[in-house]
């Protein structure tokens, strides 16, 4: 039990994270705790600590390399910062869509934040069939603001700069560069699929022209620093419930293209949208239109009341930065359905689909629909076209 608030780099257990939940005195004296590791991601470790009367705390802690591959894959303590410093940030922006941070430590590579159990992962609802009528409508806000007031349209351009210098992230953009924009294209190692897909995928590996819209995509994300993004804006980093909707996990967080956190969410509900009957595949769908109209919506307010950028009130401009926005975030959309469907680390979506028959062609569709939303990403004008390209590849 060594682990102090003053000391070095230790990774918790359960029992030194209820002490140190002490040390900082979250608890009254004498509390009764009970802490558990409940950590299901790909990354980090997560206590759940809780009191007699079930109030709780997170203490968030990265690992010094990726827990899904193990120490052979070492990596930066450096994102437990950049996942504070993002928290913070958007807590002066969407207050009531991300968790309260209550303590951070560099060192120790630890965030300590709300408890959220009353809500649940919305990835791990869907699948049971649950809806969150408000999620979308919140999702659309969150970007709106978190993209428009770190953006150069939203935030002086000096001040965009030095923000900048806290949110350099090269280790995880590192992963979603590898994982996201290259691996999947290529017969790499990381890759993971089932051996019934693999004559799909030799096709998409041959395919020289979706590959070209590929590394133009992987460009922009390499290249374009419009705003601060979350970077990892699945639905399993998403807590919700028929109210409430908080956005966690932003360690991947770093000045990117405005459509890439737009697109992540996209991909990530059209995998819910691909395991639904045609009656259930609606209520999913609905969240692409009211994400995207929640977003156009308070980013136009934005831009009309807040902008700081001289241009913002040329005839035309909104319109290209939405057109060119929406272009880029379906392609993101379909690098992030590919990659979740042969890359390392897939979705529960798709993965929990039994029997193997149909998990193979609920694939099959998925690999599909990402490579038409890349090939077309210049056709697909609204959600309503999306939608269709949906209804599309699940009729072939
Ligand atoms: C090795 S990390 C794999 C994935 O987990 C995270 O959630 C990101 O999506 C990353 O790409
Ligand atoms: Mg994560």
């Amino acid at each position: 039990m060594t682990v102090t608030t003053k000391g070095a780099y230790e990774p918790l257990t359960e029992s030194t994270a209820i002490k140190l939940a002490k040390e900082l005195n979250f608890f009254k004296e004498g509390s009764l705790l009970s802490c558990h590791e409940i950590g299901d991601g790909n990354l980090n470790l997560v206590f759940h600590i809780v009191d007699e009367n079930n109030t709780g705390i997170i203490i968030k802690q990265a690992l010094p390399y990726a827990k899904v591959v193990g120490e052979s894959w070492p990596l930066t303590l450096h994102r437990a910062t950049i996942e504070g410093n993002y928290l913070k940030k958007a807590a002066s922006l969407v207050p009531n869509l991300v968790p309260k941070v209550y303590y951070t430590n560099e060192a120790l590579a630890i965030t300590i934040m709300e408890d959220l159990s009353h809500l649940e992962i919305a990835r791990s609802g869907f699948i049971k069939g649950k809806d969150y009528p408000l999620l979308s409508l919140h999702i659309g806000e969150y970007l709106a603001k978190t993209l428009f007031f770190t953006s150069d349209f939203g935030l002086n351009q000096q001040e965009k700069k030095k923000l900048q210098q806290l949110f350099v992230n090269p280790e995880l953009c590192k992963i979603t560069e590898d994982l996201v924009f290259t691996d999947p294209f290529f017969d790499s190692e990381t890759n993971d699929f089932e051996p019934e897909l693999l004559s799909s995928i030799e096709d998409l590996w041959a395919d020289q022209t979706l590959k070209r819209e590929v590394a133009k995509l992987k460009l922009k994300f390499l290249t374009n620093g419009e705003a601060l993004l979350h970077g990892d804006l699945h639905t399993g980093s998403i807590f919700a419930n028929e109210i409430d909707t908080k956005v966690i996990d932003p360690e991947f967080a770093f000045f990117g293209p405005i459509g890439f956190d737009i697109g992540q969410f996209f991909a990530n509900i059209l995998f819910q949208s691909l395991t639904r009957t045609s009656e259930n595949r609606k209520m999913v769908t609905n969240h692409l239109h009211q994400a995207w109209d929640s977003f156009v919506k308070t980013f136009t307010q934005l831009w009309n009341n807040h902008s700081v950028e001289a241009f913002t009130k040329t005839p035309g401009y909104i319109e290209h930065v939405f057109s060119e926005t929406f272009k880029s975030a379906i392609g993101f959309a379909g690098c992030e359905i590919i990659r979740r469907t042969i890359g390392l680390s897939h979705v529960a979506d798709l993965d929990s689909i039994f029997p193997d028959e149909e998990r193979i062609f609920i694939k099959q569709k998925a690999l599909s629909l990402g490579k038409k939303l890349i090939l077309k990403a210049e056709e697909i004008q609204s959600t309503t076209d999306i939608e269709k390209l949906l209804e599309q590849v699940l009729k072939e």
